[in-house]
């Protein structure tokens, strides 16, 4: 049995380019990632990915542009938490992305989006985001290097 914790994670977009931010400290440090965190307590999953997104890059969406596009689990050999990440994506939004304590935000041309320096699940499910289709992915690691397996398929709703 998994404790599950639910997280968000949220990407800017536009025709062209996605924006990720560099993590400067804990969990997933120096990756390249979306914007989230971890859900509150009293606090809806929505409330929290736009509260995560100011948080670490100062910029502000509202609920009715923030669209659900993905659902990923990770677990972990040996650990009992399941991360279970909420993902969304959004392409109107207000502010200008600047770095915190947190993370330094970048855009990426989406030819140009840098795999190497993220997490090794990315590249599995990227294609999914990047062809606008909705996922589910699940991934079980070994460390934080390794995918011992997984399991991604399209969703016709979210
Ligand atoms: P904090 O601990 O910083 O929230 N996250 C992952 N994102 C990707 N792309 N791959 C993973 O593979 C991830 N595991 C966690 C969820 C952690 C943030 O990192 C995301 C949250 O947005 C293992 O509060």
């Amino acid at each position: 049995m998994y404790l599950r914790k639910i997280y968000t994670l949220v990407f800017l977009r536009n025709e062209t380019q996605i924006l990720l931010g560099l993590k400067k400290r804990g969990f997933g440090l120096n990756k390249w990632n979306g914007f989230g965190g971890k859900v509150e307590h009293n606090e809806s999953i929505i409330d929290a990915a736009i509260r995560e997104l100011r948080e670490e890059c100062c910029v502000d969406v509202n609920k009715s542009d923030l669209k659900n596009i993905g659902h990923l689990e990770f677990t972990f050999e040996g650990e009992s938490i399941l991360m279970d990440v909420r993902v969304f994506s959004a392409s109107v939004y207000e502010g200008v992305p600047t770095e915190t304590e947190e993370m330094a935000p970048k855009w990426f041309k989406y030819e140009e989006i840098p795999f190497d320096d993220m997490w090794p699940d990315d590249r599995i499910w990227f294609p999914y985001l990047l062809k606008n289709k909705l996922f589910y992915g699940i991934f079980h690691y070994k460390g934080y290097d390794t995918i011992l397996n997984y399991e991604v398929k399209e969703l016709k709703c979210m």
